[in-house]
């Protein structure tokens, strides 16, 4: 009797399975065949008052038949659940152009910074780096300004609260410090650059921010090998290169503790060709930073005994090689953060 009600059940279900046309119609066939108050839940139940042998037939047959009803369960439930799908909102148009993922933009002070590697490191120069956090003593002493002199006040300094150590810290003013620092571990002949970020505490305008990058050269031989002559012709090669037209260098006395002659280093301009425009203020020139003759105290001062060596350094601003290089009217531009001059690079 059981055996022939479960073949019934299995008849039943295997034509309600397929017919069922929603989630809400199969929710109901599941509490109808497999739910705890089922008829075939029920005839499970009851196996255990079954004789012996009626329990090896029908135990059997209704699991066989909770086994069809269950697949038939799951790919009615598969059926649903695709045919459920909006296909047209799901549709993929493989005609239409992909999104396109943004890509970042290198600063323009990193592009220069770049540039002037590759430009230097074809001419045989070394770039070593120093620390931003400086000593009193790399960004002022070594460098030949005597302690509480008035031209540390050339150079308006950020002081770090130094109270209970040893030396006192300034953020450095100049990238110069870097040639002391490298110095202290060579021994002449060589050629370095150094381009790094300088500061200075100042009021901004549109050629003066309080954080800024310089560019630094030191060039240091046996005394007797390098002139004035040599820095101005080095200069003329890397501006040549730098703005990929004829640059003249003008060298103009100047004062820097840490060298001797110094110089202010001026290029003819890049926008008239030295004739007169507004970019040079009609002078045909423009300033781009400071240069000399290393002071034989500043190699006294890396450890160096005096009149063994010279050599020469210049120190450029590199806000301002960029403004002229890429037109920027603005030094403010350059730590703005704004992604719109930003990605214009
Ligand atoms: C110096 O800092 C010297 N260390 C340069 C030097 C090196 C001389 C080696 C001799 C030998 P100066 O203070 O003039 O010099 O600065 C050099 C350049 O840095 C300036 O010509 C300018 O281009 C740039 N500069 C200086 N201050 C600022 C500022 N606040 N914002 C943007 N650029 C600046």
């Amino acid at each position: 009797m059981a055996t022939e009600r479960i073949q019934e059940i299995e008849k039943e279900g295997k034509k309600a399975f397929p017919e069922a046309g929603s989630e809400e119609e199969l929710r109901e066939l599941e509490v109808r065949y497999f739910g705890r108050k089922s008829e075939l839940t029920g005839i499970l139940k009851g196996l255990k008052d079954l004789s012996a042998d009626e329990k090896r037939e029908v135990g059997p047959a209704v699991q066989g038949v909770r086994m069809a009803l269950m697949e038939a369960f799951s790919s009615a439930k598969e059926r649903v659940a695709r045919e459920g799908r909006d296909w047209e909102a799901e549709r993929i148009d493989v005609t239409a152009p992909g999104a396109n993922d943004p890509l970042g933009h290198l600063h323009p002070i990193s592009l220069i910074i770049g540039e002037l590697g590759d430009i230097f490191t074809r001419l045989g120069f070394e770039i070593p780096e120093g620390p931003e956090l400086e000593t009193e003593f790399y960004n002022f002493e070594a460098l030949n300004f005597p302690a509480d002199h008035p031209a540390r006040d050339m150079q308006d300094t950020f002081w770090i609260d130094s109270e209970g150590l040893d030396t006192r810290y300034v953020l450095r003013t100049h990238t110069s410090p870097v040639q002391i620092r490298y110095m202290e571990t060579h021994t002449p002949p060589f050629r370095i650059i150094v381009p790094g970020r300088t500061f200075r505490n100042e009021s901004t305008d549109a050629t003066h921010e309080h954080t800024f990058h310089q560019f630094e050269s030191l060039v240091v031989g046996e005394a007797g090998d390098l002139t004035v002559g040599h820095f101005k012709q080095l200069g003329e090669t890397f501006f040549e290169a730098f703005f990929g037209r004829k640059v003249s260098v003008r060298l103009r006395p100047s004062y820097f503790p840490f060298v001797e002659p110094g110089f202010e280093f001026d290029i003819s301009c890049v926008f008239c060709g030295g004739n007169g425009c507004s970019s040079c203020k009609g002078v045909g020139w423009i300033e781009v930073g400071g240069a000399g003759m290393v002071q034989q105290k500043v190699f006294e001062a890396a450890g160096y005994p005096r009149g063994q060596y010279q050599g020469f350094a210049w120190g450029f601003g590199l806000e301002r090689l960029a403004m002229m290089k890429y037109r920027i009217p603005d030094t403010r531009m350059f730590m703005s953060g704004d992604l719109r001059f930003i990605r214009q690079f």
